[in-house]
């Protein structure tokens, strides 16, 4: 193709003909093809920095403060600042969405673009094991059979011949695996749909348990919504059985990713056939009982009418999901399925490319080539984080960053989700009028926290003098609604939705991989930036009616997090790695009631539990294994982000001692490079326990923000 170049043995694109282009919060990249193109759409900062090119951004002079460093901080990231307000940044780590996708793609006959073909092969050779040359749950992780047999098949979709030594490589560790008999439910139903396992070895996923009564303490109305409508969508298409039709490369992909020869193998005798480097969660005997009676269920006594009936009842929720989120969807699993789904049912149709479009906002592209995004993007979430960093440093007013925080109060404007779902109830959806999303405002999903940082940031933005008055007073009090309906029996805030359910039906996780995925749970760090989100309402509004009725959230919330510390004085973080993540939020949500180090038990055994961990070089690092163990666990190194969290948590706890602090400051800034920019390090955030996810941006938000807060505690100097 034009201007393919060779490096090592695969081709690449030309990198300085890609672009990422905004609209409406949506956010896709592009290669162009023409020199007329490259001429009227020059490459940006932010591209070019997304994709490891050059930058050509100055070397500052040498911060002697921590402000001057924030200073530079925000001279190399406002320069990433996107058109329409936003952050975007490279979201990826689990090795699972882009077989979603590329698989996807493939069964409904899309065209996949030569420019991605070439670009994930390369990703994938970038990221294949360096010894084994497997493929693990994500980048950072042991090579799977999940992982190996789904991105082999990626590799050979998008042209990679199976003779490639990365292909050969790939194959050998997928076989002393076990090959993809082994592998867990997700990946044979994803294989399923290839036509390269056989349905009759998937365990039941019977669409039948839409059917049963609300008040069953297990319906699926209850499960976490991640879940539930990946659930959704793979049962639909269990119950349908269907497959693309085999060809020859099918026949040859049954060749390759088998041990035995595919013909031979009884598929029904391997529904829990799964190699035991995949198991996070193994089956209960609930689960194994149930199954087992499920497949009777399903061959010989559930009639026919009600398999129908209870299909129809799935494919009316995937079609209000679809309509609900602008077939954005919930997330990068249940999109690409809702559109097999629809393909399998309707054809070519409006719906299968409008999902044919958006899967393409999952899709990054980066120097190593291209991945799949674990959402559409993480606008709205870092643009919250940026502002509040700013704010921290006392930069409100200063003109030089005035523009850039007017055009992320302007983005945080459009994105807001300014109507309830259809169906709300039908679909068992959360009240939403109001929220922010994690991404753009079109997926249209609350977050607890997503719609609480937002909302602070909009209010902080909002009252610095001179700023704009985008947001009114009744959007900002619908999304102060969203928040205070999302508060559990507890005192706590879940993700997305309510608790609706106990964690026993954890027992029914079949999803071997993941831990804590059927419900949702109360989370320190959702908790604590639901109720900052709310304090901020209150302190812009004193004399709001809801005043009193926010202060007796904030009152028994508190109480849930004191009551969720570890014996250790930490906090179990479930979104970033991992206790010192969510130590910072619980210490935040302590000091907004007036406790500290002085006056609060809770408050100086999180002080010595963090001053444990304090490494020589004065940072801190704890590795994503904590989050797998539960038991703190150091990285090799100290990190950044790490160490940018537990000094705003040493400072949240209103800790005099300056010293130790100091010395994480510092480490922040002599990593910090002549340009302002940090480096990236290790992977910083996790979900459902096992899988890891880059948050690219932290390194400069949470730096931006320690170096602002200390200075304001301690003064502008470090010695
Ligand atoms: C996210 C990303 C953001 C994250 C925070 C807002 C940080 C958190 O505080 C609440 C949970 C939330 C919204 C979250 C939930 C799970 C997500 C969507 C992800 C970790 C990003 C990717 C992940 C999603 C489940 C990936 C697809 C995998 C499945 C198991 C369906």
């Amino acid at each position: 193709m034009n201007g393919t170049a060779v490096s090592g043995d695969l081709p690449t694109t030309e990198l300085a003909r890609w672009r990422l282009k905004t609209e409406d919060g949506r956010q896709t990249w592009h290669y162009l093809k023409t020199d007329e193109e490259v001429a009227a759409w020059p490459q940006s900062v932010a591209d070019k920095y997304h994709l490891g090119l050059p930058t050509g951004l100055p070397t500052l002079p040498t911060p002697g403060t921590p402000l001057d460093a924030a200073r530079n901080g925000l001279s190399f990231f406002s320069k990433l600042q996107l058109p329409e307000g936003q952050w975007a940044s490279e979201y990826g780590g689990p090795m699972f969405l882009l077989p979603a996708a590329m698989i996807s793609y493939f069964v409904t006959n899309s065209e996949i673009p030569e420019e991605w073909r070439i670009e994930i092969q390369r990703y994938l050779a970038a990221r294949a094991h360096p010894e084994d040359g497997g493929w693990g749950l994500h980048i950072e992780g042991e090579s799977t059979v999940f992982g190996t047999a789904l991105n082999y098949v990626v590799l050979r979709i998008v042209g990679m011949s199976p003779d490639h030594p990365v292909c050969a490589k790939a194959r050998k560790t997928l076989h002393a695996l076990g090959g993809a008999l082994q592998s867990p439910l997700w990946g044979k139903v994803m294989l399923s749909l290839m036509g390269c396992y056989e349905w009759e070895g998937v365990n039941p996923i019977p669409p039948e348990l839409w059917l049963l009564p609300n008040w069953v303490p297990f319906h699926p109305w209850r499960w976490w919504v991640h879940n539930r409508l990946v659930f959704l969508a793979m049962s639909y298409l269990y119950s349908l059985k269907r497959s693309r039709p085999v060809d020859d490369f099918t026949i040859a992909l049954r060749k390759e990713l088998y041990v035995e020869s595919y013909d031979s193998i009884d598929f029904s005798l391997h529904r829990n056939t799964v190699a035991p480097k995949d198991v996070y969660h193994p089956h209960t005997k609930i689960l194994d009982a149930l199954n087992g009676i499920l497949v009777v269920w399903g061959k010989w006594i559930c009639p026919s009418k009600l398999q129908e009936i209870a299909r129809n009842h799935a494919y009316e929720l995937i079609k209000l999901e679809d309509e609900n989120s602008d077939y954005c969807c919930l997330g990068p699993v249940n999109n690409p399925l809702n559109m097999v789904a629809r393909y399998f049912t309707e054809g070519e149709s409006h719906a299968v490319n409008m999902h044919r479009e958006t899967i393409k906002d999952f899709l990054w592209m980066k120097n190593e080539g291209m991945l799949g995004n674990g959402t559409d993007g993480v606008q709205c979430w870092d643009t919250s984080f940026l502002v509040q960093g700013v704010i921290e440093c006392g930069f409100g007013e200063d003109p030089q960053y005035r523009d850039m925080l007017i055009k992320a109060l302007q983005f945080l404007d459009t994105q807001q989700i300014r109507e309830e779902s259809r169906e709300k109830d039908f679909s068992y959806r959360q009240q939403r009028k109001g929220a922010w999303p994690f991404s753009k405002r079109r997926q249209g999903y609350t977050v607890s926290d997503t719609t609480a940082e937002g909302l602070k940031s909009v209010l902080l933005l909002q009252t610095v003098p001179g700023m704009p008055k985008l947001v009114s007073d009744e959007r900002l009090q619908d999304s102060v609604d969203v928040l205070l309906a999302m508060q559990n029996a507890d005192g706590s805030f879940a993700t997305y939705e309510l608790v609706r359910a106990g964690p026993w039906v954890e027992s029914l996780n079949a999803a071997e991989v993941f831990g804590r995925i059927m419900v949702e749970y109360p989370y320190p760090e959702c908790s604590t930036a639901t109720i900052m989100g709310l304090r901020q309402f209150v302190k812009a509004y004193p004399d709001h009616p809801l005043k009193t009725k926010i202060e007796n959230v904030v009152r028994r919330t508190v109480q849930y997090i004191k009551e969720a510390q570890e014996p250790d004085g930490s906090w179990y973080g479930s979104w970033g790695i991992c206790f010192t993540y969510a130590t910072m939020f619980a210490t935040e949500a302590l000091k907004s009631v007036g406790e500290t180090y002085e006056n609060s038990p809770a408050m100086r055994k999180a002080v010595e539990f963090l001053l444990s961990k304090q490494r020589d070089d004065g940072g801190w690092g704890e590795s994503y294994k904590s989050c797998e163990t539960g038991i703190y666990t150091h990285h090799k190194e100290a990190q950044v982000v790490n160490t940018a969290w537990a000094v705003i948590a040493l400072m949240n706890a209103g800790y005099k001692e300056r010293e130790p602090i100091e010395r994480g400051i510092k480490l922040i800034m002599r990593r910090q490079q002549p340009n302002g920019e940090w480096l990236q390090e290790g992977i910083e955030g996790v979900f459902n326990k096992t899988c890891m996810i880059s948050y690219p941006n932290y390194k400069f938000t949470f730096t931006i923000k320690a170096l602002g807060i200390y200075a304001r505690i301690f003064g502008n100097e470090v010695c």
